[in-house]
């Protein structure tokens, strides 16, 4: 339906609509000052270049709106399915850059700056990242949500608000982690429309009462979910205390109490939980949950009543993605909605809401899977439990009549685990969705054949599948590495590769073109220069640009392994200093780059940080080693620091554990810019060297399936770990003779020594030394095949494109299709 005008005549207000339109330099430079003498209220001779960033920065969204507001009405008006990705993270990084990239406006607007008296390049680097998440899980939505936008899918984006993102890493005197909040909100965000007339309540406590059958939850305490939209297309909940002060009570007493109240709603969105691929198990975070659950539902259900359809057809209209089981709580809410509030019949709802919901799972780490205890649920949600206890009744009752008399099976497929206390498996409740995926190849075989082996029994194999992961090459290439994209685009005549990245296959064949390999090798190595001045400039340590740099940026993490990289290092080190010097110039001068945070509360995790700072330290201050190594930890790791690191890597550094890393982004990242592969075979490293081409990496270690064998030796049956690995013994023992400081590294090195190896350090230390032998040995003998082989895992990358996985969630999950806007017609 077409709307009408509401006021005024239809020709001013398109005219007007129509000047607005017009874009050039000139029509840019005085939009910018329009925002810094209105928006703003400052004037030329008070403007800084914090300033200056503002300004354009609203200058630029008021152009994101224009689009999005023609994107939104059409989308209103046609009413296609739709697609919620629900998650608790999106990690986006800065937006400026990768907007005027977009909307094409780059130059444009980077002169009309140039014009007003400041750098473009500097004003981007004015904007701080929303860093609204903690890893691969919240980059991934990110990089969904961009992909979403580009493939003109209806794709909608929820999340919380965080009035503070993921903590701020800095590094004391003693190489220790320390955090300090991220009030990324302190300037105001640019990038967010807030929406006072989108709100909704969620409640919390209370109890349930029974009415002829029917349920009635009420009580408790009541909060408001305060609508922010996000350009990029989403919505972020902000927690507010409902209608503010009852200003009759405005007694003492009830003045503090309702001050108290308001602050206590308020603490919903105050801050991202800071693990990654760990459970916690916080009262605050169950209610972060539910009132993020909530609060979507409630905008989803009343964006589908305007349609005037029967609750049946929710499925033909509605599609809900849970990433991971953050957002599991949404399905019994749902079901909640459509039983007590719509009156339907529990069985009909319950099929309406496996048909809505779907799962992606993102690890197979025990330690990560959510269980929350009966009684936390009883208090906070009680109905939601008793909906939980009726499902799991009549569930059990199929899966029994699936298999008579097999108890022990009941019992582990119980969506309550009977433990002391009781505990609510949401992995198992998400699994009552109508499809559920990993995230690479080997993961998802992996949660079919292991995490999810009953369920797969009982379901069926259908229900479980596999999308890849996938990364936006608009931000991760074009953004990112500008000059290596300008080359691939001359080489194959198009720009299109940046929409279809299966067109990057095109650029193999100039890894045959020696003209075209001198360029290529000249953009890496400026990257290269590039990140060096930073790191000399920030960090004091002088790089040798030629090096070979290696890079493990990612959470700091025990199954990761950054401890096999760092004791790696030491063994170079050792092996630096008992070479004699005349035989020093045949080895391979290096750079170790670490990036990456650990959960506040993990404490072999920062024990590692702790001993990679202070090798680094040893390390580059002593002469004997001068440029033939060098090892820089950076701090503060962010979307915005991989952008800038990635594009510099020779080497990408994968060496989880087989089978713990469900499929790395960070490796895709790297590949793109043609770093080669030094792994394990785990996570999409499998993929990525499979579209490489072996020949290009250099695989090791233990396989996924030997792994359980290999960990049962160390546990039960230890030989001692100078026969697992010399090298590796030799590595723990300079530690421990305090080489690199008194640091207290012996709780992290017993994990290893004597506790088991849960991990396999010590099992695939020789192994991985040997890998990085061979990577050496090519890098300096033969850099001419390096740079082929970089440029032909660049050329090969096309599958990683977050474009295809997207593209695959629409097709095979969500039943939806692209809906672009039709061009205007004159
Ligand atoms: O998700 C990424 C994968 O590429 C990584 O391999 C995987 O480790 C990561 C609980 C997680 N899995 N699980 C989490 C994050 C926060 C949290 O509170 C778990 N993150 C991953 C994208 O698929």
């Amino acid at each position: 339906a077409q709307s009408t005008w509401p006021i005024g005549d239809e020709k001013t207000w398109k005219d007007a609509l129509a000047a607005d339109e017009e874009k050039d330099t000139d029509s840019v430079t005085r939009h910018v000052v329009h925002h810094v003498s209105t928006t703003l209220a400052r004037q030329a001779f008070n403007l800084d270049d914090a300033g200056a960033y503002r300004a354009c920065a609203f200058s630029v969204r008021d152009e994101l709106i224009r689009r999005w507001n023609a994107t939104t009405s059409y989308h209103t008006a046609k009413a296609p399915k739709r697609a919620y990705y629900l998650s608790l993270e999106f990690l986006m990084g800065r937006s400026l850059d990768n907007a005027v990239l977009n909307l094409g406006m780059k130059d444009m607007v980077a002169q009309a700056m140039g014009r007003l008296g400041f750098s473009f390049e500097d004003l981007l680097d004015e904007e701080r990242d929303a860093g609204l998440g903690n890893g691969g899980l919240g980059r991934l939505a990110a990089c969904y949500m961009d992909s979403s936008a580009t493939l003109n899918l209806p794709v909608f984006g929820y999340g919380l608000r965080y009035d503070y993102g993921i903590f701020k890493q800095l590094i004391d005197e003693n190489g220790k982690q320390l955090e300090a909040p991220d009030s990324w909100l302190q300037e105001g965000s640019p990038w967010e429309i807030e929406r006072p007339d989108i709100t909704y309540n969620v409640r919390f406590f209370g109890n349930v009462e029974w009415n002829d059958g029917k349920a009635y939850w009420w009580g408790g305490q009541e909060v408001v979910a305060k609508a922010y939209d996000v350009p990029i297309p989403g919505k972020l909940w902000s927690a507010k205390p409902i209608g503010g002060f009852d200003l009759q009570s405005f007694n003492a007493g009830d003045y503090e109490k309702a001050v108290a109240a308001s602050q206590s709603a308020e603490t919903i969105t105050r801050v991202l939980y800071p693990n990654d691929n760990t459970y916690q198990g916080k009262e605050l975070r169950l209610k972060q949950q539910y009132f993020w659950c909530s609060a979507s539902l409630q905008d989803i259900i009343r964006r589908f009543k305007k349609l005037d359809l029967p609750m049946t057809s929710l499925p033909d209209f509605v599609a809900i993605q849970l990433n991971d089981t953050h957002p599991t709580i949404a399905m019994p809410e749902l079901q909640r909605v459509l039983v007590d509030e719509e009156e339907m019949e529990f069985g009909q709802a319950w099929e309406i809401v496996c048909k809505v919901f779907s799962y992606t799972n993102h690890t197979v780490l025990p330690e990560a899977l959510e269980t929350w205890p009966v009684p936390l649920f009883q208090s906070l949600l009680p109905r939601h439990l008793s909906i939980i206890y009726d499902l799991n009744a009549r569930f059990l009752q199929e899966v029994s009549k699936c298999f008579p008399g097999d108890r022990e099976r009941i019992r582990r497929m119980s969506l309550i685990e009977e433990s002391e206390p009781k505990r609510v498996r949401m992995a198992l409740l998400a699994c009552m969705s109508h499809k559920v995926n990993g995230v690479a190849e080997l993961h998802s075989g992996l949660v079919k054949s292991v995490l999810f082996k009953d369920q797969v029994e009982f379901y069926g194999p259908d229900k479980f599948m596999n999308v890849t992961n996938g990364i936006t090459p608009r931000r991760f290439v074009h953004q990112a590495n500008p000059e290596l994209s300008n080359l691939i685009t001359q080489c194959i005549g198009t720009e299109d590769w940046l929409k279809d990245f299966s067109l990057l296959k095109k650029f193999e064949p100039f890894s045959k073109n020696p003209q075209v390999q001198k360029s290529f090798q000249a953009i890496k190595e400026r990257n290269k220069l590039r990140l060096a001045e930073i790191v000399e400039n920030e960090l004091g340590i002088i790089l040798d640009p030629t090096a070979m740099f290696t890079v493990q940026a990612k959470r700091i993490h025990e199954y990761k392994r950054q401890s096999l990289n760092i004791l790696g290092c030491i063994h170079r080190y050792l092996k630096i200093k008992q070479t004699p010097k005349v035989e020093r110039r045949n080895i391979c001068p290096h750079v170790a780059f670490f990036a990456g945070k650990s959960a506040p509360g993990y404490y072999i995790a920062k024990t590692m940080i702790q001993l990679i700072n202070n090798v680094a330290r040893v390390v580059n201050e002593d002469p004997e080693v001068g440029d033939l190594f060098k090892i820089v930890f950076i701090p503060d790791y962010s979307v915005s620091i991989a952008e800038l690191l990635m594009p510099a890597a020779d080497v990408s550094v994968q060496i989880s554990t087989a089978g713990t890393e469900a499929s790395g982004t960070g490796n895709m990242k790297l590949a793109v810019s043609g770093a080669l592969l030094l792994g394990t075979v785990d996570g999409a490293n499998v993929e990525i060297a499979e579209e490489a081409g072996e020949e290009q990496c250099f695989l090791f270690g233990y396989l996924a399936e030997d792994v359980d064998e290999v960990r049962y030796q160390n546990q039960y049956n230890p030989s001692p770990i100078e026969q697992r690995s010399q090298a590796c013994a030799n590595a723990i023992q300079a530690v421990r003779s305090g080489m690199f400081g008194s640091g207290d590294y012996n709780p992290f090195l017993d994990t290893i020594t004597e506790h088991g190896d849960y991990w396999l350090v010590s099992n695939d230390f020789d192994s991985y030394l040997e890998a990085e032998r061979l990577c050496d040995e090519m890098f300096m003998k033969n850099h001419a095949e390096w740079i082929v082989k970089s440029m032909l895992t660049t050329s090969r990358m096309g599958k990683f494109s977050s474009d295809r996985a997207v593209a695959q969630y629409a097709e095979e999950i969500w039943n939806i299709e692209p809906e672009p806007v039709p061009e205007k017609k004159e």
